[in-house]
């Protein structure tokens, strides 16, 4: 495989990156290490034996699809250790917080926060002691009602992190709904909210279109932006069969990401001993952050020279039968000129048109991508340009092709199908009427960004979390904490202890909760939750483990506690039970929304999950016009600024972190180990800065918005970057990015390309 970057150089033989393919015995290690902190008990390892099976736990971590015929073991790296680390066996019980101000345990790393384990008790923030109490189940729900029922319903927030099963998020979005708000801020607000908005507008649904099915008939998958070999590495076996039989890769990434390189299947001995590693893309290329549009733009160049070369590569029927806009969009494609594409790209020509003969000559492709399109400012156009590419081929809505956003969160795409989310609509107003009969509120409510916005500017007086760690993993990090402490309430929902939890407001509750994994035991016997993946499956998903304690509640539970605490009564709002049996909550969610869930409880076992479908795969458009719409370009860059004199930085996950969750100090497949704290840049830009590899500087942010940025201590490490692109790592930088500097139609954060300067 070659690896093509746009400088003299082509690559830097001397960066540091891991020589070992993704997988192999090094995925082993990362397990091991945590299994030796969290000292998981035996038990543990039978439930890693049955996770993403049918009538297992379905992992924490990723959303990536659970096939119907697992294989001997179905878990990757990261779901060993996000399953282990729930399974810790430590406990943060009363004791703990006995012992430790909230100020002292600012000064504790956000990994060991969390490695106080597992929480045990409903707390709550006393003031006079810095410290946080335990307290009764009965007086946190009475006092989070009283707090909410004293405000009005629109200075409440409820924000939600993809975790939690589809019952829970359900009752969490009916109780906003209740009260009288949908400010219900969700993680995709930071992650694939450019993805809801903007498909919804371009092909007429919020979602991917492809299935795990298109893999077994695809001839070339175009990866943008998505890291799989740490955030998703379940894809690579997925990946591994496609390329063994003769699907092509192609990676669009300004980080050459080791999974997409090459890959040994940890469970295979043949490959883990003697065979060579499966190399992954047959093409990789380092684009420069936001570099993506001008890309895409060059490829559609070429599908049209082909075109005119020999008729024929454009797929006319389709495009007059299931298409609108495709003029404006050629005319502006026409307009780029081939030194402005390699200008913003930084790639060659020569390399875009190695890249096309790839598209061209594959029936059917897959466009693939992640936080590298949606976490910019004209994110809407990487998805835009993504959409065209495919549409001129006819690669959507037919077997083996299609757009696949790979999701985060393992539930975060179906919190939002039952209706977690500040839209209006996202909860059918008729069905409200008519289940619950509750006026559900007309105006649109907060998403993350606004919230916040909300928070700083005092009108928002209540934030309820159902897990997550917002205050970690919102931009503009150190201005929000200052606003925070001015909440009226704060309330967390978690299983670990978390920085968000050392920020309280005037009153402040942690309540602890189950885990995917723990068994859920209620008055109606023992309860099964469930999940949507990345494909638009659905599963059901038993926890197997003794809780951490008698006193934690599952999250549904809590969630109806604190609602029943909070409405007026109204019979047809049945907390108490909905928390004795799931099934019933089931049936509430089928009947809002019965297209999607029809036999839910029937079908809940189904191995592989169900299909709750999707028109744009049918090649049945539901957007205005009733068509596909290609988007004409309007610029070629995705950043919201040209990083001028400064460079553009690009924020990282390791795979030894999920999210904020830091589970140790080694980014194994990059190569890098022992600090976070580092700033990543190549030799070239070293030197023509003036830098030395092992200096200590200064990142700031340079845009102007009357608030000066700026993250000290981190350590300059040579790595093999496009120029004038730097990279590091979430959270640590997320002072960095402005509030206000994010995706045009959806909020979400330009974690991908917020322009800043190295102070030495
Ligand atoms: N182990 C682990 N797994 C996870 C998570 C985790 O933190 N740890 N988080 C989960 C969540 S919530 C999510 S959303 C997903 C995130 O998974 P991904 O979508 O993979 O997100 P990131 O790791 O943030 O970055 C993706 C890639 O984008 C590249 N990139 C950056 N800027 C650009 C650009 O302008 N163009 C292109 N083409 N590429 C660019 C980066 O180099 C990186 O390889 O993973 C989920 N899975
Ligand atoms: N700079 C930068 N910032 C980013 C990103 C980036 O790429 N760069 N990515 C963004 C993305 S894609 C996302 S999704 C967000 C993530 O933002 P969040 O979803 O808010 O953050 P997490 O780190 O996933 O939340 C971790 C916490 O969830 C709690 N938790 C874990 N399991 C459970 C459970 O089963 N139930 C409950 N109730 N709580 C649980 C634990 O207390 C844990 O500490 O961050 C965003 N922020
Ligand atoms: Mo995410």
């Amino acid at each position: 495989m070659t690896v093509y970057r746009h400088s003299a150089t082509q690559q830097d033989p001397d960066t540091p990156y891991d020589e070992a393919p993704a997988g192999g015995w090094g995925s082993l290690e990362g397990i091991a290490q945590i299994a030796g902190e969290a000292k998981p008990s035996a038990v543990a390892m039978k439930i890693l034996g049955t996770l993403n099976k049918p009538g297992g736990a379905m992992c924490s971590s990723c959303a990536w699809a659970k096939p119907a015929k697992p294989g001997p073991v179905e878990f990757c790296e990261n779901g060993a250790k996000a399953t282990l680390w729930e399974l810790d066996r430590r406990r943060a019980d009363a004791a703990f917080f006995a012992d430790h101000t909230l100020e002292e345990l600012k000064g504790w790393h956000d990994h060991d926060l969390e490695s106080a384990g597992r929480l045990t008790e409903p707390l709550r923030y006393d003031v006079a002691q810095d410290r946080y109490v335990a307290t009764s189940w009965d007086d946190a729900f009475a006092a989070i009602g009283a707090e909410l029922r004293a405000m009005e319903p629109q200075q409440a927030v409820f924000y939600a992190s993809g975790h939690a099963g589809l019952e829970a998020s359900y009752l969490y979005a009916l109780f906003a709904r209740a009260m009288g708000h949908q400010n219900l801020p969700q993680s995709s607000n930071m992650c694939h909210e450019t993805t809801s908005v903007n498909l919804k507008t371009f092909i007429g649904t919020p979602v991917g279109t492809c299935t795990l099915e298109d893999f077994d008939h695809c001839d070339a998958i175009f990866f943008f932006g998505q890291n799989t070999g740490s955030n998703s590495p379940r894809f690579l076996h997925t990946l591994k069969a496609a390329v063994d039989r003769g699907c092509r890769i192609v990676t669009f990434n300004p980080v050459r990401e080791r999974g997409l390189i090459e890959f040994a299947d940890p469970q295979s001995p043949a490959q883990m001993t003697l065979a060579p590693a499966t190399k992954m893309s047959r093409q990789y290329y380092q684009v420069k952050p936001g570099g993506d549009i001008a890309v895409i733009a060059g490829l559609i160049k070429c599908v049209l020279a082909a075109e005119e070369a020999v008729p024929g590569v454009i797929d006319h029927e389709f495009i007059a039968q299931h298409t609108q806009g495709i003029d404006a969009m050629l005319e502006a494609v026409h307009a780029a000129t081939w030194p402005e594409i390699e200008r913003e790209s930084g790639l060659s020509r020569a390399m875009i048109e190695q890249a096309a003969e790839v598209y061209l000559s594959a029936g059917r492709s897959i466009g693939i991508y992640g936080m590298g399109l949606t976490q910019h400012v004209n994110g809407w156009l990487n998805l835009g340009m993504l959409v065209n590419l495919l549409l001129l081929r006819g690669n959507i809505g037919k077997l083996g092709a299609g757009i696949s956003p790979v999701r985060g969160h393992s539930n975060v795409q179906g919190q939002r199908t039952v209706g977690v989310g500040e839209k209006a609509g996202y909860m059918p107003a008729d069905k409200l009427k008519q289940l619950f009969d509750i006026d559900a509120p007309k105006q649109d409510g907060l998403n993350a960004v606004h919230a916040c916005e909300g928070i700083l500017d005092g009108k928002v007086k209540a934030v309820i979390s159902l897990g997550g760690n917002l205050l970690r993993a919102l931009p503009d990090r150190e201005r929000l904490e200052t606003a925070w402490p001015r909440l009226r309430l704060t309330v967390h929902v978690a299983t670990k202890l978390n920085r968000s939890h050392l920020v309280p407001g005037e009153v402040s509750y942690i309540l602890p909760c189950l885990g995917r994994v723990d068994r859920d035991r209620q008055a109606g016997g023992e309860q099964a939750v469930s999940m949507e993946d990345t494909f638009s499956h659905i599963y059901g998903s038993l926890g197997g483990a003794e809780p951490p304690s008698d006193t934690v509640k599952s999250e549904l539970a809590i969630v109806a506690g604190m609602a029943e605490a909070t409405l007026d009564p109204n019979p047809a709002l049945k907390w108490r039970e909905w928390t004795a049996n799931y099934d019933l909550v089931r049936d509430l969610i089928e009947a809002t929304f019965p297209d999607d869930f029809a036999q839910f409880n029937q079908r809940l076992m189904q191995p592989g999950g169900f299909y709750r479908g999707n028109p744009a795969r049918e090649r049945v458009w539901k957007t205005d016009s009733g068509k596909a719409q290609f988007t004409a370009p309007t610029t070629l860059s995705a950043l919201g600024q040209a990083p001028g004199a400064g460079m553009t930085l690009i924020t990282l996950r390791s795979n030894d972190q999920f999210n904020t969750t830091i589970y140790g100090f080694s980014d194994r497949l990059r190569g890098l180990k022992g600090s976070r704290m580092v700033v990543l840049i190549n030799r070239a830009e070293i030197d023509r800065l003036g830098l030395a590899e092992g200096q200590q500087v200064a990142l700031e942010t340079l845009v102007e918005d009357g608030v000066h940025r700026q993250v000290d201590g981190l350590t300059v490490t040579p790595y093999d970057l496009p120029d004038s692109c730097i990279a590091g790592y979430y959270p640590e930088l997320n002072p960095l990015v402005p509030l206000g500097y994010h995706e045009k139609n959806s909020a979400t954060p330009a974690y991908k390309g917020t322009p800043v300067r190295i102070v030495p």
